[in-house]
């Protein structure tokens, strides 16, 4: 079928004059939305000088929209919603700040250093962080969807590459499915190795008082397959961080919001967590190979004592990790998850 022609009846002309349309449009899109954040990095700049804030102080950064953040104080206190000072680069979730309020805007001034950052690729590719200063993550595993060791160990050498501490929770414990055995299993070995485990059930309730104590101590996140039971697990915590999280997805998929990182809520026992769809799902962006053996504990006593540096850990001949398999201190379905998660680095 044709399409419509111009006055001139010229199809192609009509298709070109659209093109160009099209691309004048966005050219003032990207030009008004270039002028819109450095009017609002300006904005930060001017109240500094306005002599109109209040006196520096600490803060923590507990969500972060495209051009300011919300700054809470402490677990009761208000989020207050801040420019940020125009040369800070990068100012995200769980972030410790030095800022000055003021109404209705404060600035932020500084970020502190950060423990720890978790990053992703941007639908560019380019590495962006998400959520500063997280010190637990929480990989939730259940029967149901059924549990695979090799996604297990890929969350695992992420979290140890991150430098952050794992917490394995095997959720669904009242549940009887014919893969109980096999989550069972998993945390039975997962264990041995040397991870903290902690069994529980958002529906029975059972565990949750462990998990609640246990994350009083820390900033965390949960992550794990869909499912699960994640969200189930948080709300049995903290009822009040799920109920946002709902109400903040529902606003950003009507494009009212533009968060573009995660929040952070004060557990009522005590602790953080870091929360957004986004942040529960991350990758092995940017590992190498060291990082990949690095990021199975076990192994770890025997790396670099391998006869060639370029080893395999195949059948190289003198290989510290095979003779580690031979003599039972590595598991073959370890061995198995490591040689495949290795695979998929050169194949991503
Ligand atoms: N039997 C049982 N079911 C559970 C338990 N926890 C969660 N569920 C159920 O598992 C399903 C998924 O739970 P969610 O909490 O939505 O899982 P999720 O990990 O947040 O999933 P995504 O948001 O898709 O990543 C729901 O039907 C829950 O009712 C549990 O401890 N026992
Ligand atoms: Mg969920
Ligand atoms: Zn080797």
């Amino acid at each position: 079928m044709l399409g419509p022609t111009d006055s001139t009846g010229n199809q192609e002309g009509m298709a070109k004059r659209k093109i160009t349309d099209q691309q004048q449009r966005r050219i003032r899109r990207k030009h008004s939305t270039s002028i819109d954040s450095a009017g609002k990095r300006q904005r930060g700049e001017k109240l500094l000088q306005s002599g109109e804030l209040g006196p520096e102080q600490t803060g923590l950064v507990s969500t972060r929209y495209s051009n300011q953040v919300d700054v809470v104080t402490s677990p009761t206190s208000a989020p207050e919603r801040c420019y940020l000072r125009s040369n800070l680069e990068s100012v995200v979730t769980g972030d410790n700040i030095i800022w000055r309020p003021g109404k209705p805007y404060g600035v932020v001034c500084a970020v502190q250093p950060r423990k720890t950052l978790l990053d992703r690729p941007d639908s560019r590719g380019k590495l962006r962080p998400v959520a500063a200063n997280i010190d637990l993550i929480v990989v939730v595993i259940a029967p149901e969807p059924r549990p695979h060791a090799n996604l297990i160990d890929r969350y695992l050498v992420a979290i140890e590459h991150h430098g952050i501490k794992p917490l394995l929770l095997f959720n669904k414990t009242d549940l009887s499915s014919e893969n109980t055995q096999l989550s069972k299993d998993f945390a039975r070995i997962y264990a041995q190795l040397g991870y903290d485990v902690i069994d529980a059930s958002a529906q029975s309730k059972h565990g949750i008082e462990q998990l609640t104590a246990t994350l009083q101590q820390y900033t965390s996140v949960f992550v794990g397959q869909s499912g699960v039971g994640k969200s189930s697990l948080i709300n049995a915590i903290c009822p009040a961080a799920e109920a946002a999280i709902g109400s903040l997805s529902e606003a950003h998929s009507k494009g009212r919001h533009t968060t573009t990182t995660a929040n952070l809520f004060f557990l009522p026992g005590g602790g953080q967590l870091i929360d957004s769809p986004g942040i529960r799902e991350f990758g092995l962006i940017h590992l190498d190979e060291d990082d990949i053996a690095q990021g199975f504990i076990e192994f770890r006593p025997f790396l670099g004592h391998c006869k060639f540096r370029d080893c395999r850990h195949k059948n190289d001949p003198g290989c510290a990790l095979q003779s580690a398999l031979q003599a039972g201190k590595i598991s073959p379905q370890r061995m198995q998850s490591y040689q495949l998660i290795k695979l998929s680095l050169t194949s991503d």
